[in-house]
């Protein structure tokens, strides 16, 4: 059964993560979707900054946590995305393991990466009732960060440099909170087929399987390759 979200919209706000949680955590919503047209300090992971000026997507949504493994949410979310922008705009879209959607061109015999957008999990404990995930994604969409070249990672890219024109935000936000509330909510009442579904549809959008990659874990880094 599709459960129902709230909605909000603000025009500037510093986090939509950070504003989805504090309601969270004060019981004054459970599944929630913000969006904002810009974030005055939008967060990345591991507290590196994400860059949104007006023109991106920075949505942030909110579920109780049924299954046992949260990261079936976070999976979901990126899976849902890749979906919609696969459909709507190109097949050079990958969801990376395990936050980024990258574009991924061939170009004279060269493979080129760029970010196209990424996507922060909180996992919330201390609210008055059940535990709860918070998950946001900011994609470029009609505007392409400047990013100081010697951070390192992948260079930006956005989806208006892909397609040379204007994309509309406001219907590919609803698409997007659509297809991941609609995954959400299976995982909410049906967790044991839900997660293998979303296995099944995270390998027909990632860049990473058969990719070697490596995983950090407290005895070092562990490297193979993904299946
Ligand atoms: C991420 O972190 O990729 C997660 C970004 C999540 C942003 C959303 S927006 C809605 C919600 N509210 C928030 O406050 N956050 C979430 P990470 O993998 O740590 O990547 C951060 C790195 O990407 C930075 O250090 C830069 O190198 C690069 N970067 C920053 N802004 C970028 C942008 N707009 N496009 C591409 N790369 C960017």
């Amino acid at each position: 059964m599709k459960q129902s979200y709230e909605y909000f919209f603000v025009e500037e706000i510093d986090s939509t993560n950070r504003f989805l949680r504090d309601m969270v955590r004060k019981g004054d919503v459970s599944r929630a979707a913000v969006w904002a047209s810009r974030q005055s300090a939008g967060r990345g992971r591991l507290g590196r900054e994400w860059i949104s000026p007006k023109g991106g997507i920075y949505l942030s949504l909110s579920s109780p946590m049924k299954v046992e493994c949260p990261h079936y949410y976070t999976a979901a979310l990126g899976i849902a995305a890749a979906e919609v922008l696969r459909e709507e705009y190109s097949d050079d879209i990958f969801l990376k393991w395990p936050n980024d959607l990258i574009v991924v061109k061939k170009q004279s015999g060269a493979i080129h990466e760029a970010k196209l957008a990424g996507i922060l999990a909180e996992y919330i404990a201390d609210t008055p009732t059940e535990h709860h995930v918070v998950i946001g994604i900011g994609i470029n969409v009609n505007t392409l960060p400047s990013l100081d070249a010697n951070i390192g990672g992948f260079p930006p890219i956005s989806l208006n440099t892909m397609r040379k024109q204007e994309t509309p935000l406001e219907p590919l936000v609803k698409t997007l909170i659509e297809r991941v509330s609609g995954i959400w909510s299976e995982l909410e009442c049906n967790p044991s087929r839900t997660m293998l579904d979303v296995v099944e549809r995270w390998k027909k959008v990632t860049y990473t399987l058969g990719k070697i990659v490596q995983i950090q874990r407290r005895g070092g880094v562990v490297e193979g390759v993904a299946k």
